[in-house]
């Protein structure tokens, strides 16, 4: 049974194609920097988005034509399987995402919940063995069952703690049987909406413990994914404890969990925190904690996470900068935690968004090179920061000045020269850069 029919493989046709079902940038075996796009992008698939989401908003039913839908119960979840496998398979990407919820309805029970996944799992574990198609992480919703209303691992209730951590248990055994790269905790309902009736230290202090208690339950299983923390600053809940890569990275220390994670960042979390994207990037990156990225964009006009497919160019150049000066994301990839909007309901529609998506990372990941290979901004900065490369700038780097010494040479002091920024010439020659990967250059 297909259910994407009408359409093919997509493939790469170069910037003039005009092809709909064609990529004009993504060209998987080219070769950036040494490494094939393919390989540097490792771009994954939500299954959330792709699969079980209606488009359904506050105002109105979902608007989504998913030819699997009319299938119920388990056959709906066996028809997601095919239909995801298929899609993969068309649109040629390396790796797929999922939640516990996504892939197999809850039950009655906890046992029942666990047994739908167990069939669903075996199936998605045997369609894999035909698809080059890998999981590039799992993890559990622990926020939309009415159970998790105040939370999960910060719930003010002790039962919603330990049926968290039984869908955890059942995730890190799930991402052990399918091989998952990554193990991701988005906090869901882990935060708060007043202080008048919240303890947060109790709740503070339970989630390291529950984060705890899945690193040694990854270590007791053998499964040795790496665990990422995905930052978001506000909903569901107005205050949510992992805000932004800097307070998870406080609250990782705090706890003593700095070494068994590192960070999912997702663009539009990113924005909703009020950072840039590339803020993000770069705080994880400087601290060696950059894990893997959920790709999508927000809405600027919009005040929350409106999940949309990456298009900005300028955004996704920016990010792969980061993402080339960090390496590469090692076991981490591109996941498109994005999903079409409302009024574009067609499977088709999947196909369109998930190209556009593909197309500009793969024009960033170009552009970026470019600059990175060019010294574009690097000489610039090295400049800017040149009164650090020798006499006092040199002697504060390297601590051989106290506040002393520095008195003493202020002193001295009598005009501190500066020079420009030049915000203005390298956004001109950032454009410039841009505007040449387009015309092939
Ligand atoms: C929610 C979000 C989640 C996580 C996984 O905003 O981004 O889909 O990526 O739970
Ligand atoms: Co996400």
């Amino acid at each position: 049974m297909s259910y994407f029919q009408s359409i093919e493989k997509i493939k790469y046709e170069g910037p003039s194609s005009r092809n709909p079902y064609a990529f004009k940038f993504y060209n998987p075996e080219e070769k950036i920097g040494g490494r094939t796009m393919e390989e540097f992008l490792r771009f994954g698939v939500a299954y959330w988005h792709t699969f079980t989401e209606d488009l359904s908003d506050p105002f109105g039913i979902g608007t989504a034509i998913r030819p699997w839908d009319k299938f119920n119960g388990m056959d709906l979840a066996k028809a997601r399987v095919e239909a995801a496998f298929e899609f993969f398979e068309k649109l040629g990407v390396p790796y797929f995402c999922f939640h516990d919820v996504d892939i197999a309805p809850e039950g009655r029970t906890l046992r029942e919940s666990n047994q739908n996944l167990d069939i669903i799992v075996a199936m998605i574990k045997d369609y894999m063995k035909d698809s080059k198609t890998k999981l590039l992480w799992n993890t559990v919703n622990n926020f939309s069952h009415p159970r998790f209303v105040h939370g999960a691992a910060s719930s003010n209730h002790a039962d919603v703690f330990a049926y968290a951590a039984a869908k955890v248990k059942k995730g890190l055994e799930i991402g052990k049987e399918l091989g998952a790269e990554n193990y991701v905790f988005w906090g869901g309902r882990e935060g708060y909406e007043t202080l008048i009736n919240t303890d947060m230290k109790l709740e503070l202090d339970n989630l390291g413990r529950f984060f705890h208690m899945a690193v040694d339950y990854a270590k007791e299983i053998g499964f040795d994914a790496q665990f990422l923390i995905e930052p978001k600053p506000k909903e569901p809940t107005s205050h949510q404890y992992d805000f932004d890569v800097a307070s998870g990275y406080a609250f990782l220390q705090h706890y003593d969990l700095q070494d068994y994670f590192k960070f999912n960042i997702e663009a539009n979390h990113a924005t909703l925190a009020g950072h840039t994207f590339e803020h993000e990037l770069r705080y994880a990156r400087v601290n060696g904690m950059l894990g893997s990225v959920d790709a999508n964009q927000g809405h600027p006009l919009l005040g929350w996470d409106t999940d949309e497919f990456p298009s900005d160019l300028y955004t996704t150049t920016l990010a792969m900068y980061e993402i080339i000066k960090n390496g590469g994301l090692g076991r981490g990839g591109l996941n498109f935690d994005a999903k079409v909007r409302r009024g574009s309901f067609t499977p088709e529609d999947l196909f369109h968004a998930h190209i556009v998506g593909m197309d500009s990372f793969a024009v960033g990941l170009k552009v970026a090179q470019k600059l990175i290979d060019d010294h574009v901004l690097e000489d610039f900065i090295a400049e800017r920061y040149s009164s650090f490369h020798e006499g006092i700038g040199l002697d504060i780097v390297e601590g051989k000045v106290d506040f002393h010494k520095l008195e003493a040479y202020a002193l001295g002091l009598t005009d501190i020269k500066h020079t420009s920024g030049r915000l203005e010439l390298l956004k001109a020659t950032m454009n410039q850069y841009l505007l040449r990967a387009y015309a092939g250059e």
